[in-house]
């Protein structure tokens, strides 16, 4: 053989052995490359429209609870009633650019909305379904490529959310057990996922433009092998194209949290939570109970700040128009971001693993961006930033007026504290952003530290988790920062803790309710040791009681409950070890000790 033709089957072998054994560094390059624009970008419109939009939320007259798209499912409505719906849907005021103009408005940066949700239907011009819009209504039009022509003519990114285990409409797809009993052996979803999901998907990644995001949800009990083969398709079709976390199995680009979940701790990973405006996805007519643009910036700024990406619902009508309520409410969160958009986009998280009770941090290289949800009456303080603070000014102030500032290191407890003067009024009562621009790279002391009004917070995220020697560890804590599966009372938690201000505390252990403050369960026998007392101080005990509730900063369907433990003296400005151990723990209802966090509180408060 000819010594060039030689030379260059090995180079071609070469190529085709590094490329097919592209190990984790390489794809995690290529996911670097993939997920830029995700990270720079923080916040999108999430979009479902179907047609659920129809019914909005009531059939045969009757009012059915829960969420709009899921009416088939709730109430139970046969394929052959719930289909005829197509015949009526015409969404004749659908216009793409207002929806995008509406996107845009309030600084989303893309859009993804429902190709095909759990009821079947296709919103796109399908041809592996006739079950589609273009085909089963009267509208005849394909609205998804209006609606991603739409997008890119705006510059924003576009993707579709695609149900890949749920349809409700095919014998062989997953959950609906009213038409065909649900363990009827002949339903083979593995010919659902051949003859319908992967073909459409295959369609949706090829008819729209290149997608930025393929949304997959509600993995149930697809194998991995099955999501693995889906995140495969989406990248040989578009590399840049992203996956999130529902395709299931740990296989996606980026974790998804639960919806409307602000997930808790571990910063540094990429995530995502889906968030409604009011409490349902898909319209429904009698869902007024919209968030108001004040906790809609402050859970964007509080997603930010643990280093997610906010991805905010509309649920057009059937005719095609997006809510009044919504877009008045996203206009608001819009004119936020026009003045305070760098301290979200292309931020990361904040360094310091714990909430504050007056907002979030988010930063970039340089600068950090205290988002002050609770307007300080006096100088602002905050403990822990290392690094010299070159300047510090309102961001809503376009001189950049400098504000006063101190800046300390007590060398004896190696403590750093930065304390700022600040205007009467805040420039915004949902979020005033004061900007710390910071010399050189920022170092913090990212350890548990006593705050400014005295609190010291010892967050279940943060915490040691014990089991007795050689026993399976059931106790974790879950992506919203709450300990789950907490039912062996042998089971114990530790937290190290720094103070600076001596002083007598309360001691109130914070637990948190299920969805809805459906569930929650008190009643545990708990005590506490602290370490590093001088004198040793006697333990404390208590019981789990519902003494007060708080409402959850982060999520306002998971409300936290508040009870008080007891007193503490911790007389020196110094390290300690907190050491939480239940004497029993109440698991009637299978939730147990539901732990959020530890505090302690000054009682001169
Ligand atoms: C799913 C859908 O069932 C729902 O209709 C909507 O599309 C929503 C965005 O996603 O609902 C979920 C999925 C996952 C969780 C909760 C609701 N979860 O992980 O807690």
């Amino acid at each position: 053989m000819k010594k060039w033709l030689a030379f260059l089957l090995v180079f071609l072998l070469l190529i085709g052995v590094s490329a097919a054994a592209a190990g984790p560094a390489q794809q995690d390059a290529e996911r670097e490359k993939r997920i830029a624009w995700w990270r720079e970008a923080r916040f999108g419109m999430f979009i479902h429209w179907g047609l659920y939009a129809l019914p909005a939320g009531e059939w045969n007259g009757q009012p059915i609870p829960g969420i709009g798209e899921w009416i088939m499912n709730r109430a139970k409505i046969p394929v052959s009633q719930y289909e005829k719906l197509a015949q009526q849907f015409n969404p004749v005021k659908f216009n793409a650019d207002e929806w995008v103009a509406v996107a845009k408005a309030a600084g989303m940066k893309y859009i993804v909305i429902t190709s095909k949700h759990h009821d079947g239907f296709a919103m796109y011009g399908s041809k592996v379904s006739k079950y589609n819009i273009v085909d089963a209504t009267p509208f005849h039009r394909d609205p998804m490529k209006e609606l991603a022509e739409a997008a890119k003519k705006a510059g924003l990114k576009f993707g579709f959310y695609y149900s890949q285990t749920q349809d409700w409409h095919e014998y062989d797809g997953n959950g609906n057990t009213w038409d065909w009993p649900e363990n009827d052996p002949k339903r083979d979803f593995a010919k659902y996922f051949e003859s319908k999901c992967k073909p459409q998907v295959k369609e949706i990644l090829t008819g729209y433009g290149p997608l930025a995001e393929v949304w997959f949800d509600t993995p149930r009990n697809i194998s991995k092998e099955m999501s693995l083969e889906l995140v495969k398709m989406v990248h040989d079709l578009n590399p840049m194209c992203l996956v999130d976390g529902r395709v299931g199995n740990g296989v996606g680009d980026y974790d998804s949290a639960g919806d409307n979940q602000i997930s808790a701790g571990n910063f540094k990973r990429d995530w995502e939570t889906p968030v409604t405006l009011n409490d349902t996805w898909g319209f429904k007519k009698d869902d007024h109970n919209w968030k108001s643009a004040a906790v809609l910036v402050r859970q964007l700024a509080q997603v930010a700040g643990r280093n997610g990406n906010y991805l905010l619902n509309v649920g057009p009508t059937a005719e095609g128009v997006i809510p009044a309520e919504s877009v008045e409410r996203l206009a608001d969160v819009g004119k936020w971001m026009a003045v305070n958009g760098e301290s979200i986009y292309g931020t990361s998280g904040s360094p310091l693993p714990y909430d504050f009770p007056w907002g979030a941090i988010t930063v970039k290289p340089g600068k950090v961006y205290l988002h002050m949800f609770e307007w300080p009456s006096e100088d602002f303080t905050i403990f822990g930033l290392k690094t010299k603070v070159k300047t510090a000014y309102l961001l809503a102030d376009a001189s950049h007026k400098e504000l006063w500032m101190k800046q300390e290191h007590d060398l004896k407890i190696d403590h750093h504290s930065l304390t700022l003067k600040l205007p009467r009024t805040a420039p915004d009562a949902k979020d005033s952003v004061i900007v710390l621009e910071t010399a050189g790279a920022q170092d913090w002391n990212n350890g548990l530290l006593q705050q400014p009004d005295g609190s010291i917070t010892l967050p279940a995220s943060l915490g040691g988790v014990h089991a007795p020697e050689g026993a399976k560890q059931e106790l974790r804590i879950d992506t919203r920062g709450v300990a789950e599966h907490w039912t062996n009372p042998k089971e114990w938690m530790n937290w190290e803790f720094r103070t600076s201000a001596p002083g007598r505390f309360n001691l109130v252990i914070v637990t948190s309710m299920q969805k809805d403050a459906r569930d929650w369960e008190g009643g545990h026998d708990v005590k506490v040791h602290i370490d590093g007392l001088n004198p040793a101080g006697k333990d404390l005990e208590g019981i789990i009681s519902d003494d007060a509730r708080l409402q959850n900063p982060s999520n306002p369907y998971w409300p936290y409950v508040e009870s008080r433990i007891g007193t503490v003296d911790l007389n020196r400005a110094a390290s300690y070890v907190l050491t939480l151990k239940p004497e029993s723990i109440e698991a009637a209802k299978k939730l147990g000790f539901t732990l959020v966090s530890v505090r302690l509180v000054p009682t001169t408060r």
